[in-house]
């Protein structure tokens, strides 16, 4: 029996200016200590830790048309971030991000697509993050990211201060999202005039998560093989699942939906990042909510690099034999 090793980087971002809840940079911490490395590692994997970055909040960082709140500081820690995600990349690791809200995908993809610039995306979210700091009514940044990284879209993107350095590195045909439920007008416009393609939980309800894989792999990397960039939303799950999130969404993936898209991508051989964005330790009503959302994190990405529920990710080759 042969496995692959993975080599594994991990990078923590606790980044929480994408929105204005306190507690997200508080989500590196929830999943590394539900043991997000001890798992890795029982799975064979390479593992190397960048540590925890440490964002800096830039003064006087004034919202962008009275609205889009701490551009300059989401520009800036994204810059960072997107340095260590090239780094790890180029050097041979899979890059697991784990934040911090969602607006930390302009620096995860950013660095991705510097040494792979032809990345595919897998969004796995409750939400299409691809308002425009002219669309959002939240004014939040997390609800945005994927708005400065789409090449086709740049005409209707004005440009925030601290994203000079953002080079737009998408198309809409390498973007497949799974799991929406909840999109706002504006970003249901773009979904439909610039092609981007998306399994809703209706999709899933009428399809089932098996086929929603199939064509999701069909759509993506059908034609040629492309590394794969997962960027995992905790908000996709059912809030009964993840209750330690900003604001929960009725009607999301159960358990075994989420195992099983990690599964399905970790067989493909392609996965090159993935993000695992919006735990917040501090929204969860008890400790037992707050670690449960954080082991569900660990779930999730320890069944990206391998772990199997049939159990043969773990080398055993000899039963004993009584004396
Ligand atoms: C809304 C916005 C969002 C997460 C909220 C919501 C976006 N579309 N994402 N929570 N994780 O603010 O643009
Ligand atoms: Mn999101
Ligand atoms: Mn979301």
């Amino acid at each position: 029996q042969t496995r692959s090793v993975h080599s594994v980087a991990v990078v923590g971002a606790p980044f929480s200016q994408g929105q204005k809840k306190k507690g997200v940079e508080y989500g590196p911490a929830a999943i590394r200590e539900a043991g997000l490395l001890k798992r890795l590692s029982i799975l064979g994997c390479h593992l190397k830790d960048f540590g925890d970055l440490n964002f800096i909040k830039v003064p006087k960082d004034e919202p962008y048309n009275n609205l889009v709140v701490y551009p300059r500081s989401v520009g800036l820690a994204n810059q960072e971030l997107a340095e260590v995600v090239s780094r790890a990349v180029s050097g041979g690791y899979s890059c697991v991000t784990i934040g911090g809200d969602h607006s930390l995908a302009i620096g995860t993809i950013s660095g991705h697509a510097r040494h792979c610039p032809d990345l595919c995306v897998i969004w796995v979210d409750a939400h299409a993050d691809i308002n425009t700091p002219l669309t959002t009514v939240s004014g939040n940044i997390h609800g945005q990211p994927l708005s400065f990284l789409v090449r086709e879209l740049q005409g209707k993107v004005p440009q925030l201060p601290g994203f000079s350095w953002v080079k737009p590195c998408l198309s809409p045909p390498s973007i497949v999202y799974i799991g929406l439920r909840d999109v706002d007008p504006p970003e249901h416009f773009i979904l439909k005039n610039y092609d981007i393609q998306s399994f809703s939980m209706r999709d899933i309800d009428r399809l089932g998560i098996q086929k929603v894989m199939e064509q999701t792999f069909d759509l993506l990397i059908g034609k040629r093989q492309k590394p794969i960039h997962l960027s995992f939303d905790i908000y996709a799950f059912d809030p009964k699942l993840a209750p330690a999130t900003g604001t929960p969404v009725v009607g999301g993936l159960t358990y075994r939906e989420g195992v099983y898209i990690t599964e399905e991508i970790h067989k493909t051989g392609l996965l090159s990042a993935l993000d695992l964005v919006e735990v917040n330790p501090h929204l969860a009503t008890s400790e037992e909510e707050a670690k449960a959302t954080a082991s569900l994190a660990v779930d999730v990405i320890a069944s990206s690099f391998s772990q199997t529920r049939e159990g043969g990710h773990i080398v055993y080759d000899h039963l004993p034999t009584p004396s």
